[in-house]
């Protein structure tokens, strides 16, 4: 009954606990999402449980070996009754995430969720699965700043993904406005609640006088300043 199902494979399965906190906690709860979660480790081999190596070339730091990787997803994947997958791997080198990939993402039936440590995961285990004809593979990145691990990201890209399924927000009206008050370029309005007067500062008149097209307006020319502020291009 679950509509769409994750799995996320990291070194450090313990940083997903949030997971079970507020809306995320709720939807699973309800049997909207599934998730579960892989400790890479079982998958290393040897003694040591390595699931690193130099990197081929030289260089600073440790690159993930492709074995342990592969063993976890072929696991996750077969385990799977779904019929598509989309591989996630996250690094900072890969498309920044946007509000229309999220979209695109609460579509999905089953994402995985590959979180690389160190400078990353070998490429090859981005290529093979490339080739999979029922795998979409995705190389996502929050943000330009180097994180980590792509631990935090996938929270990040959880957030946004879930609160798009329907039946995961309390007031479902809040994606309705998000969608279609303004366009996806524009940073939202400043929002105002109770009292009308604090510390001295006054709510704008205009949200008091019940004028809704004004009020639109008005919203607008906020948002369109604020988009202008932080330098970023609007439409008009
Ligand atoms: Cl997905 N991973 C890492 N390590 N750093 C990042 C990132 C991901 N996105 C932004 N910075």
């Amino acid at each position: 009954m679950s509509s769409l199902s994750f799995d996320l494979i990291s070194i450090f399965p313990d940083y997903f606990a949030p997971l079970k906190l507020s809306l995320i906690g709720k939807a699973q709860e309800s049997g909207l999402i599934d998730i579960t979660l892989h400790d890479l480790r079982d998958k290393a081999a040897g003694v040591h449980k390595s699931v690193d190596d130099t990197p081929y070339g030289g260089g600073a730091g440790m690159v993930m070996s492709p074995e342990p990787w592969g063993r976890a997803i072929d696991q996750v994947v077969a385990g799977s009754s779904a019929a598509h997958h989309d591989l996630i791997i996250l690094t900072p080198a890969g498309e920044k995430l946007t509000q229309k990939i999220a979209t695109e993402l609460s579509h999905s039936e089953h994402i995985i969720f590959a979180c690389g440590r160190y400078e990353g995961i070998d490429h090859r285990v981005s290529e093979y699965y490339q080739t999979l004809p029922n795998i979409r593979v995705r190389e996502i990145s929050i943000g330009d700043y180097v994180l980590g691990g792509g631990e935090v990201a996938t929270l990040v890209i959880m957030e946004a993904v879930i609160r798009l399924i329907p039946g995961v927000l309390g007031n479902p009206n809040s994606l309705v406005e998000e969608s279609h008050s303004l366009p996806d370029e524009i940073v939202e309005y400043p929002n105002y609640t109770k009292p009308a007067s604090w510390r001295g500062l006054e709510v704008p008149e205009v949200l008091l006088s019940g004028n809704h097209a004004l009020i639109k307006a008005w919203r607008l020319e906020q948002a369109k300043a604020r988009t202008q502020k932080l330098g970023r291009q609007t439409s008009e």
